[in-house]
Protein backbone atom coordinates (compact mmCIF):
# COMPACT_ATOMS: atom_id res chain seq x y z
CA UNK A 1 0.00 0.00 0.00
CA UNK A 2 0.99 3.64 -0.54
CA UNK A 3 0.97 4.87 2.68
CA UNK A 4 4.39 4.44 3.49
CA UNK A 5 6.62 6.96 4.76
CA UNK A 6 9.61 8.03 3.04
CA UNK A 7 12.27 9.20 5.22
CA UNK A 8 15.70 10.52 3.92
CA UNK A 9 18.69 10.85 5.65
CA UNK A 10 20.16 13.92 6.55
CA UNK A 11 23.93 13.26 6.68
CA UNK A 12 24.46 16.67 6.52
CA UNK A 13 25.62 18.48 9.97
CA UNK A 14 25.20 22.03 8.49
CA UNK A 15 21.59 23.88 9.50
CA UNK A 16 19.71 25.00 6.56
CA UNK A 17 16.50 27.53 6.63
CA UNK A 18 13.22 25.74 6.51
CA UNK A 19 11.17 26.19 4.09
CA UNK A 20 8.42 24.59 1.68
CA UNK A 21 8.42 23.55 -2.00
CA UNK A 22 5.78 25.35 -3.77
CA UNK A 23 6.50 24.84 -7.12
CA UNK A 24 8.46 22.83 -9.30
CA UNK A 25 9.59 23.47 -12.74
CA UNK A 26 11.82 20.38 -13.49
CA UNK A 27 15.33 20.82 -11.97
CA UNK A 28 14.46 24.04 -10.13
CA UNK A 29 12.01 24.46 -6.85
CA UNK A 30 10.37 27.36 -5.13
CA UNK A 31 10.72 27.73 -1.66
CA UNK A 32 8.56 29.75 0.50
CA UNK A 33 9.97 30.45 3.77
CA UNK A 34 8.16 31.34 7.43
CA UNK A 35 8.07 34.83 6.97
CA UNK A 36 6.51 33.98 2.88
CA UNK A 37 9.55 35.26 0.69
CA UNK A 38 10.36 32.87 -1.88
CA UNK A 39 13.77 31.77 -2.99
CA UNK A 40 14.50 29.30 -6.25
CA UNK A 41 16.15 26.13 -5.14
CA UNK A 42 18.03 23.26 -6.51
CA UNK A 43 18.97 19.99 -4.99
CA UNK A 44 22.48 19.28 -4.13
CA UNK A 45 23.28 15.40 -4.50
CA UNK A 46 20.79 13.02 -4.69
CA UNK A 47 17.90 12.19 -2.26
CA UNK A 48 17.11 8.37 -2.39
CA UNK A 49 13.17 7.45 -1.15
CA UNK A 50 13.35 4.31 0.26
CA UNK A 51 10.00 2.20 -0.91
CA UNK A 52 8.43 3.28 -4.57
CA UNK A 53 11.07 4.33 -7.30
CA UNK A 54 10.28 8.05 -7.63
CA UNK A 55 11.01 10.22 -11.10
CA UNK A 56 11.17 13.36 -8.63
CA UNK A 57 12.89 13.41 -5.27
CA UNK A 58 11.25 16.62 -4.21
CA UNK A 59 7.43 17.51 -4.85
CA UNK A 60 5.33 20.16 -4.14
CA UNK A 61 4.23 20.14 -0.35
CA UNK A 62 7.62 19.20 1.03
CA UNK A 63 9.39 20.78 3.59
CA UNK A 64 12.91 21.37 3.04
CA UNK A 65 15.98 22.33 4.38
CA UNK A 66 17.82 25.15 2.74
CA UNK A 67 21.08 26.79 2.78
CA UNK A 68 22.70 29.88 -0.13
CA UNK A 69 23.67 28.18 -3.05
CA UNK A 70 26.99 30.62 -3.18
CA UNK A 71 27.81 33.86 -2.18
CA UNK A 72 26.15 37.13 -3.49
CA UNK A 73 23.76 34.83 -5.52
CA UNK A 74 20.16 34.08 -4.34
CA UNK A 75 19.40 31.01 -5.21
CA UNK A 76 19.63 28.62 -2.80
CA UNK A 77 20.73 24.56 -2.22
CA UNK A 78 18.00 22.11 -0.63
CA UNK A 79 20.26 19.89 2.09
CA UNK A 80 17.47 17.66 3.25
CA UNK A 81 13.87 16.79 2.88
CA UNK A 82 11.58 16.48 5.86
CA UNK A 83 10.05 13.02 6.28
CA UNK A 84 6.67 13.75 4.36
CA UNK A 85 3.00 13.41 6.48
CA UNK A 86 1.46 12.04 3.37
CA UNK A 87 1.73 12.42 -0.32
CA UNK A 88 -0.36 11.27 -3.38
CA UNK A 89 1.41 9.89 -6.11
CA UNK A 90 0.46 8.63 -9.78
CA UNK A 91 2.30 6.20 -12.17
CA UNK A 92 5.05 7.69 -14.24
CA UNK A 93 3.74 7.94 -17.68
CA UNK A 94 7.58 7.64 -18.88
CA UNK A 95 8.63 4.44 -16.63
CA UNK A 96 6.88 1.51 -15.94
CA UNK A 97 7.28 0.49 -11.88
CA UNK A 98 8.15 4.28 -11.04
CA UNK A 99 5.84 6.44 -9.51
CA UNK A 100 5.65 10.58 -9.11
CA UNK A 101 4.77 12.08 -6.43
CA UNK A 102 2.03 14.78 -7.18
CA UNK A 103 2.09 17.02 -3.77
CA UNK A 104 2.96 15.80 -0.49
CA UNK A 105 1.97 17.30 3.31
CA UNK A 106 -1.67 17.34 2.47
CA UNK A 107 -4.29 18.54 5.05
CA UNK A 108 -7.05 17.50 2.79
CA UNK A 109 -8.08 16.66 -0.93
CA UNK A 110 -11.38 17.84 -2.45
CA UNK A 111 -13.07 16.45 -4.97
CA UNK A 112 -15.12 18.96 -7.00
CA UNK A 113 -18.30 16.70 -8.54
CA UNK A 114 -21.14 17.65 -10.51
CA UNK A 115 -24.38 15.84 -11.28
CA UNK A 116 -24.82 16.86 -14.47
CA UNK A 117 -22.45 19.07 -17.24
CA UNK A 118 -20.42 17.30 -16.81
CA UNK A 119 -21.47 14.46 -15.10
CA UNK A 120 -19.23 13.25 -12.26
CA UNK A 121 -19.82 9.24 -11.94
CA UNK A 122 -20.18 7.61 -8.35
CA UNK A 123 -17.47 5.08 -9.51
CA UNK A 124 -15.18 8.04 -10.53
CA UNK A 125 -15.75 9.68 -6.72
CA UNK A 126 -15.27 6.36 -5.35
CA UNK A 127 -11.28 5.94 -6.85
CA UNK A 128 -10.85 9.32 -5.37
CA UNK A 129 -12.05 8.10 -1.73
CA UNK A 130 -10.11 4.89 -1.82
CA UNK A 131 -7.41 6.73 -2.96
CA UNK A 132 -7.24 9.47 -0.35
CA UNK A 133 -7.61 6.69 2.53
CA UNK A 134 -4.39 4.76 0.76
CA UNK A 135 -2.66 7.68 1.54
CA UNK A 136 -3.86 9.02 4.85
CA UNK A 137 -5.56 11.87 3.06
CA UNK A 138 -8.59 13.33 4.41
CA UNK A 139 -11.35 13.84 1.89
CA UNK A 140 -14.37 16.48 1.06
CA UNK A 141 -16.76 15.95 -1.32
CA UNK A 142 -18.15 19.43 -3.01
CA UNK A 143 -20.68 18.81 -5.27
CA UNK A 144 -20.78 22.25 -7.75
CA UNK A 145 -23.60 23.76 -9.44
CA UNK A 146 -26.14 23.15 -7.21
CA UNK A 147 -27.91 25.97 -9.13
CA UNK A 148 -28.62 23.60 -12.31
CA UNK A 149 -30.27 20.94 -10.04
CA UNK A 150 -33.94 20.25 -10.99
CA UNK A 151 -36.66 18.71 -8.20
CA UNK A 152 -35.85 15.49 -9.87
CA UNK A 153 -32.16 15.80 -10.52
CA UNK A 154 -32.35 16.51 -6.62
CA UNK A 155 -34.19 13.10 -5.87
CA UNK A 156 -31.01 11.49 -7.51
CA UNK A 157 -28.61 13.47 -5.52
CA UNK A 158 -30.17 13.56 -1.77
CA UNK A 159 -29.39 10.02 -1.57
CA UNK A 160 -25.62 9.71 -3.10
CA UNK A 161 -25.05 12.58 -0.88
CA UNK A 162 -26.69 10.90 2.21
CA UNK A 163 -24.39 7.80 0.83
CA UNK A 164 -20.89 9.68 1.55
CA UNK A 165 -21.76 11.19 4.90
CA UNK A 166 -23.17 7.92 6.14
CA UNK A 167 -19.86 7.17 5.40
CA UNK A 168 -18.51 9.39 7.04
CA UNK A 169 -16.97 11.63 4.86
CA UNK A 170 -17.61 15.57 4.80
CA UNK A 171 -19.78 16.62 1.54
CA UNK A 172 -20.46 20.10 0.40
CA UNK A 173 -23.11 21.22 -1.99
CA UNK A 174 -21.82 24.47 -3.67
CA UNK A 175 -23.00 26.93 -6.47
CA UNK A 176 -20.74 30.19 -7.95
CA UNK A 177 -23.87 31.73 -8.02
CA UNK A 178 -24.66 31.19 -4.12
CA UNK A 179 -22.52 32.99 -2.44
CA UNK A 180 -23.47 31.55 1.05
CA UNK A 181 -21.92 28.34 -0.26
CA UNK A 182 -18.92 30.13 -1.49
CA UNK A 183 -18.62 31.18 2.19
CA UNK A 184 -18.36 27.96 3.21
CA UNK A 185 -16.23 26.75 0.80
CA UNK A 186 -13.79 29.42 1.43
CA UNK A 187 -14.17 28.30 5.31
CA UNK A 188 -13.42 24.67 4.15
CA UNK A 189 -9.68 25.56 3.02
CA UNK A 190 -8.96 28.09 5.21
CA UNK A 191 -5.39 27.85 7.09
CA UNK A 192 -5.26 24.31 5.48
CA UNK A 193 -3.12 22.68 2.34
CA UNK A 194 -5.86 21.14 -0.03
CA UNK A 195 -5.46 19.68 -3.20
CA UNK A 196 -8.51 20.95 -5.23
CA UNK A 197 -9.48 18.33 -8.05
CA UNK A 198 -12.48 16.98 -10.64
CA UNK A 199 -12.65 16.20 -14.11
CA UNK A 200 -12.78 19.24 -16.79
CA UNK A 201 -15.26 21.62 -17.03
CA UNK A 202 -16.81 20.80 -12.96
CA UNK A 203 -16.07 24.30 -12.21
CA UNK A 204 -13.20 24.25 -10.13
CA UNK A 205 -11.11 27.80 -11.53
CA UNK A 206 -14.59 29.28 -11.63
CA UNK A 207 -15.04 28.90 -7.57
CA UNK A 208 -10.95 29.39 -6.97
CA UNK A 209 -11.60 32.45 -8.52
CA UNK A 210 -15.30 33.12 -6.56
CA UNK A 211 -12.69 32.81 -3.11
CA UNK A 212 -9.32 34.24 -4.36
CA UNK A 213 -10.27 36.78 -7.28
CA UNK A 214 -6.46 38.05 -7.48
CA UNK A 215 -5.06 34.52 -8.22
CA UNK A 216 -5.42 34.58 -11.77
CA UNK A 217 -5.84 30.68 -11.75
CA UNK A 218 -4.50 29.18 -14.66
CA UNK A 219 -6.60 26.95 -16.16
CA UNK A 220 -5.80 23.06 -16.66
CA UNK A 221 -6.30 22.71 -20.53
CA UNK A 222 -4.28 26.00 -21.43
CA UNK A 223 0.05 26.58 -20.64
CA UNK A 224 0.38 29.40 -20.16
CA UNK A 225 3.72 31.61 -19.73
CA UNK A 226 5.72 32.68 -16.95
CA UNK A 227 8.52 34.46 -16.04
CA UNK A 228 10.83 31.10 -16.25
CA UNK A 229 9.54 30.41 -19.82
CA UNK A 230 6.95 28.12 -20.78
CA UNK A 231 5.15 26.29 -18.05
CA UNK A 232 5.29 22.47 -18.52
CA UNK A 233 1.77 21.41 -17.41
CA UNK A 234 2.99 18.27 -15.46
CA UNK A 235 3.94 20.03 -12.54
CA UNK A 236 1.39 20.59 -9.59
CA UNK A 237 1.89 23.88 -7.75
CA UNK A 238 0.70 25.49 -4.22
CA UNK A 239 -0.85 28.86 -4.49
CA UNK A 240 -1.08 30.92 -1.19
CA UNK A 241 -4.41 31.82 -0.91
CA UNK A 242 -3.35 34.43 1.94
CA UNK A 243 -0.63 34.62 4.72
CA UNK A 244 -2.48 32.33 7.59
CA UNK A 245 -1.53 28.90 5.88
CA UNK A 246 -4.00 28.26 3.15
CA UNK A 247 -2.83 26.76 -0.11
CA UNK A 248 -4.49 25.37 -2.57
CA UNK A 249 -2.59 22.56 -4.73
CA UNK A 250 -3.23 22.74 -8.06
CA UNK A 251 -2.85 19.68 -10.03
CA UNK A 252 -2.54 19.77 -13.74
CA UNK A 253 -2.90 16.65 -16.46
CA UNK A 254 -3.90 14.00 -13.62
CA UNK A 255 -7.28 12.09 -15.25
CA UNK A 256 -7.35 9.91 -12.64
CA UNK A 257 -5.56 8.76 -9.95
CA UNK A 258 -4.13 5.75 -9.28
CA UNK A 259 -3.63 2.72 -6.57
CA UNK A 260 -0.02 1.69 -6.72
CA UNK A 261 0.98 -1.28 -5.47
CA UNK A 262 -2.05 -2.06 -3.18
CA UNK A 263 -2.65 -5.54 -2.45
CA UNK A 264 -6.28 -7.20 -2.93
CA UNK A 265 -6.22 -7.94 0.68
CA UNK A 266 -5.70 -4.56 1.72
CA UNK A 267 -8.27 -2.67 -0.29
CA UNK A 268 -11.29 -3.20 2.06
CA UNK A 269 -8.90 -1.37 4.87
CA UNK A 270 -9.67 1.75 2.21
CA UNK A 271 -13.52 1.11 2.49
CA UNK A 272 -14.71 2.79 6.17
CA UNK A 273 -17.47 1.19 5.82
CA UNK A 274 -15.92 -2.59 5.59
CA UNK A 275 -12.85 -1.81 7.73
CA UNK A 276 -15.10 -2.05 10.86
CA UNK A 277 -15.77 -5.35 10.20
CA UNK A 278 -12.54 -7.04 8.85
CA UNK A 279 -11.07 -8.71 12.20
CA UNK A 280 -14.69 -10.97 11.62
CA UNK A 281 -14.07 -12.88 8.29
CA UNK A 282 -13.94 -16.13 8.62
CA UNK A 283 -11.24 -16.11 6.45
CA UNK A 284 -8.48 -14.49 7.21
CA UNK A 285 -6.79 -14.26 4.10
CA UNK A 286 -10.83 -13.16 3.07
CA UNK A 287 -10.87 -10.49 0.09
CA UNK A 288 -14.69 -10.29 0.66
CA UNK A 289 -15.90 -11.76 -2.63
CA UNK A 290 -17.29 -15.01 -2.77
CA UNK A 291 -15.82 -16.37 0.33
CA UNK A 292 -18.62 -18.35 2.76
CA UNK A 293 -18.58 -16.39 6.42
CA UNK A 294 -17.84 -12.99 4.71
CA UNK A 295 -18.78 -10.51 7.27
CA UNK A 296 -17.00 -7.62 5.69
CA UNK A 297 -20.04 -6.88 3.32
CA UNK A 298 -22.96 -6.41 5.85
CA UNK A 299 -23.03 -2.85 5.53
CA UNK A 300 -22.08 -1.74 2.21
CA UNK A 301 -24.13 0.10 -0.08
CA UNK A 302 -24.57 -1.91 -3.45
CA UNK A 303 -23.09 0.41 -5.91
CA UNK A 304 -20.22 1.19 -3.07
CA UNK A 305 -19.72 -2.54 -3.51
CA UNK A 306 -19.69 -2.45 -6.75
CA UNK A 307 -16.70 0.14 -6.93
CA UNK A 308 -15.28 -2.36 -4.43
CA UNK A 309 -15.27 -5.13 -6.83
CA UNK A 310 -13.49 -2.64 -9.63
CA UNK A 311 -10.51 -1.45 -7.80
CA UNK A 312 -10.15 -5.30 -6.76
CA UNK A 313 -9.41 -6.20 -10.35
CA UNK A 314 -6.53 -3.07 -10.57
CA UNK A 315 -4.72 -4.42 -7.07
CA UNK A 316 -2.41 -7.19 -7.13
N1 LIG B 1 -24.44 27.13 -13.62
C1 LIG B 1 -23.21 27.03 -13.09
N2 LIG B 1 -22.14 27.05 -13.90
C2 LIG B 1 -20.92 26.92 -13.34
C3 LIG B 1 -20.73 26.78 -11.94
N3 LIG B 1 -19.41 26.67 -11.68
C4 LIG B 1 -18.80 26.76 -12.88
N4 LIG B 1 -19.68 26.91 -13.88
C5 LIG B 1 -19.40 27.01 -15.33
O1 LIG B 1 -18.85 25.79 -15.77
C6 LIG B 1 -17.89 25.99 -16.80
C7 LIG B 1 -16.57 25.31 -16.46
O2 LIG B 1 -16.01 25.95 -15.33
P1 LIG B 1 -14.44 25.93 -15.00
O3 LIG B 1 -14.26 26.72 -13.76
O4 LIG B 1 -13.64 26.32 -16.18
O5 LIG B 1 -14.22 24.36 -14.71
P2 LIG B 1 -12.85 23.59 -14.40
O6 LIG B 1 -12.46 22.93 -15.69
O7 LIG B 1 -13.19 22.59 -13.36
O8 LIG B 1 -11.85 24.58 -13.93
C8 LIG B 1 -17.76 27.50 -16.96
O9 LIG B 1 -18.55 27.90 -18.05
C9 LIG B 1 -18.35 28.04 -15.66
O10 LIG B 1 -18.93 29.32 -15.81
C10 LIG B 1 -21.92 26.77 -11.10
O11 LIG B 1 -21.89 26.65 -9.87
N5 LIG B 1 -23.11 26.87 -11.74
MG1 LIG C 1 -9.96 25.00 -14.67
ZN1 LIG D 1 -14.77 -11.07 4.13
Amino acid sequence: MGNKKHKSKNTNPEEGKKGRVIRSTGSWYDVQFEDYTLVKCRLRGKFKNKGIKLTNPIAVGDWVEVIPEEKGEDTGLIINIEPRANYIIRRSSRKIHFAHIIASNLDQAVLIATLKSPRTSTGFIDRFLITCEAYDIPAVIVFNKMDLISETDQTKLQPIIDLYKEIGYQVLTTSIHDEASMTQFNELLKSKVSLVTGHSGVGKSSIINEIAPDLDLRTNEISRFSDKGTHTTTFAEMHPLDEEGTYIVDTPGIKEFGLIDMKKSELAECFPEMRSYLGECKFHNCIHVHEPGCEAKQDIDEERYYSYLLLLEECE
